[in-house]
């Protein structure tokens, strides 16, 4: 055993020695990014291939009015070139996208670099047949299958942008995103296999159309065969169109800042705002990342979890790997089946190097017993990586010791849809790790912890407060889709000249950074985020819903969980079955993930004179911690209250 102090691991020698970086050259490497960043980025872009290479490297600002970021911004480039045509020379026969279907029993596809080069020509002159041309958009509503990869760089190879909406939201979220970016053509399957059900995608689509007031297209792939709606026009098979056009589609030339994606995301008010990624500096910093928070070498095969609906598939199932030449292994399924030793299984069976998931999933995996793991063999596991929550310390020790055997690295990157790629983490072989921290900086990244109300930098190593970031980085989002002044408002306003992350942070004396969640009104469920105004305004869409307030719970494997209080109409009667029927209002009008995981009837809420709902009380009544409401006295009524709390205790 170590001598090591508990709570802290370093890197074992050999993982420091074989490694990207060391201590030392993590080091000597983060000050050159914080001491000159024109010329660390100017360096370092050039892992990217540039059809015009760059002469400026940054010019951004964070300044009030004019928030302005650009990186690369006289260079072109296209992404799916680097992801796909530049490594064709030498890997063409490389397995680039290991795909392992939803059934162990179907067979795992093994597409290689010239495989994904014809299939992703066939995808991007299927699209430009459609009438789809540099600048458009396109929604993505997909199971986790290879043609999710080939759609979003054929896009990228026309130069169009595309907008991937998670396959689990229903028809009325889907409707919206279309609508918001008024997408020219939506690329969908017939069903998407999970967890051995089939849920029919292309009838949610047909659903979602209809309240689309624009022209869309419907461009559909085959993945069940199963019997589906056709709209009487404006609907097309993928494989009909793919027979007609070239194999080959050259790549267009993009200007580094053009946008390459859009994706939706919660925030603490409104509906969920489009998060623009653009071109050059995205891909620069997610191949960059991949390679060294990861350490991946050559010939690795790396597994992350994540579906492509979230940004972590975005930047780490295809992006960062594939710019890298990597083997990347997408899984259409879910942890739990046939059974809860299926990770393993696929983690044996395609001897996958690193690995990369949720502390939720974790969490569920753990609670199934170790018997799942031991049947197979992970010795080919290097390291393993966490995203999208804090991870307890309970989760954390499991999957180090059962999982990782206690011998490989745990790397807890912390990140969000906004910053493309990772900012707070570890480098396997160069930071000890502490379990529950995400640790130190990426090159380039300058955290900074603020006063909450003052908004005064704590320049103590010791510190707690919100988490700011104080320069750009090249994968920064440049704008919320059509609503600059969102953008300016949401991320600039509450702190002048910084970015604001919405999460609170604490450093410790070693100036290692512990996020301690969100301080704004989004919750984490099972590490997707989730804006409590976006649940509350599905529910009082409800005829018989009066008002509602939503706030997050403590919840043993999602992290957190959603907990709705819910004032009917007056004549309306509190019931079982209206539970029922609100519950799957909100999946309708959001998805499932969206479900609340507690409903309270509420005859009133508490509010403050003026009107305002206090969720601090509400929050509380939801961690069942009665003792600590504070200070009650600005209640119009603080009845409310005691109604609340003996309504939570009978547990209704
Ligand atoms: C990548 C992703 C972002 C929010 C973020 C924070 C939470 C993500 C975390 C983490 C603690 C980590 N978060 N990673 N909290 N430790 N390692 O998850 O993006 O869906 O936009 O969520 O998730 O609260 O602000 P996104």
């Amino acid at each position: 055993m170590t001598d090591q102090p508990a709570g802290l691991y370093p890197p074992s020698a050999a993982m420091a020695a074989g490694a990207h970086a060391d201590k030392a050259k993590y080091d000597e490497m983060y000050a050159a990014s914080i001491n000159d960043p024109e010329a660390f980025w100017g360096e370092h872009g050039k892992r990217i291939d540039w059809i015009k290479p760059y002469t400026k490297v940054k010019n951004t600002s964070f300044a009030p009015g004019n928030v302005d970021i650009k990186w690369y911004e006289d260079g072109t480039l296209n992404i799916s070139a680097n992801c796909i045509d530049r490594h064709l020379e030498t890997r063409a026969d490389q397995t680039a996208i290991i795909w392992e279907p939803d059934s162990p029993d179907e067979e795992a596809q093994h597409i290689t670099y010239a495989q994904l080069h014809e299939k992703t020509c066939l995808m991007a002159n299927s699209l430009k047949e459609l009438g789809v041309k540099k600048g458009d958009r396109v929604v993505l509503y997909l199971p986790m299958i290879p043609e999710a990869a080939y759609a979003m760089l054929a896009c990228a190879r026309i130069g169009a942008i595309h907008s991937i909406v998670f396959a689990g939201f229903s028809a009325d979220a889907l409707a919206a995103r279309i609508s918001g970016s008024n997408a020219k053509v939506v690329i969908t399957a017939d069903g998407a296999p999970r967890g051995g059900r089939v849920t029919n995608l292309k009838d949610s689509v047909n659903q979602a159309l209809i309240n689309v007031m624009h022209d869309c297209k419907c461009l559909c792939v085959k993945r069940t065969g199963q019997q589906i709606a056709w709209r009487s026009d404006g609907d097309y098979w993928l494989h009909e169109i793919e027979e007609t056009v070239s194999a080959d589609c050259p790549p267009e030339e993009m200007n580094a800042e053009d946008p390459l994606f859009i994706l939706y995301t919660s925030g603490s008010t409104g509906m969920p705002k489009g998060v623009v990624h653009s071109t050059g500096g995205y891909i620069v910093y997610a191949s960059m990342t991949h390679q060294y928070v990861f350490d991946y070498h050559d010939g690795d095969v790396f597994w992350c979890t994540a579906d492509v609906g979230w940004v972590t598939g975005h930047s780490y199932i295809v992006y960062g790997p594939l710019a890298n030449g990597a083997t990347t292994l997408m899984f259409e399924g879910v942890p739990t089946y046939p059974d809860a030793g299926r990770f393993w299984q696929v983690c044996e069976k395609h001897k996958v190097n690193q690995f990369y998931t949720a502390p939720t999933a974790i969490r569920a995996l753990m609670g199934q017993g170790d018997s799942f793991v031991e049947k197979y063999d992970l010795s080919d596991l290097k390291l393993l990586g966490t995203v999208g929550e804090p991870i307890n310390p309970e989760a954390w020790n499991w999957y180090n010791t059962t999982i990782g055997k206690g011998k490989i690295p745990i790397v807890d990157t912390w990140w969000q849809t906004e910053t493309g790629g990772h900012l707070l983490t570890p480098l396997p072989g160069a930071v000890a790790t502490k379990p529950g921290s995400a640790t130190v900086p990426f090159f380039g990244i300058q955290p900074v912890i603020l006063e909450p109300t003052t908004g005064e930098e704590i320049h103590e190593t010791v510190a707690e407060g919100v988490l700011c970031i104080k320069d750009s980085w090249p994968a920064q989002m440049r704008t919320v889709w059509g609503d600059h002044e969102r953008f300016e408002k949401t991320y600039f306003s509450d702190y002048k000249n910084y970015y604001f992350t919405g999460d609170g942070c604490r450093r410790d004396a070693d100036g290692y950074y512990w996020i301690t969640g969100r301080v704004d009104d989004v919750i984490n469920v099972s590490g997707h985020r989730m804006g409590t105004a976006e649940v509350e305004s599905a529910l009082v869409a409800h005829a018989k819903v009066a008002e509602a307030a939503v706030v997050g719970y403590p919840h043993d494997i999602k992290g957190q969980g959603i907990y709705a209080y819910v004032t009917l109409m007056s004549g309306e009667e509190p019931s079982d079955e209206l539970r029922k029927e609100l519950e799957t209002w909100v999946r309708s009008e959001i998805g499932p993930i969206a479900k609340p995981d507690l409903l309270q009837w509420a005859p009133g809420l508490p509010k403050t004179r003026s009107g305002k709902i206090m969720r601090r009380i509400l929050r509380k009544i939801a961690e069942d911690d009665f003792g600590a409401l504070g200070d009650t006295s600005t209640l119009a009524d603080p009845s409310v209250v005691e109604d609340l709390i003996e309504n939570r205790m009978n547990k209704q």
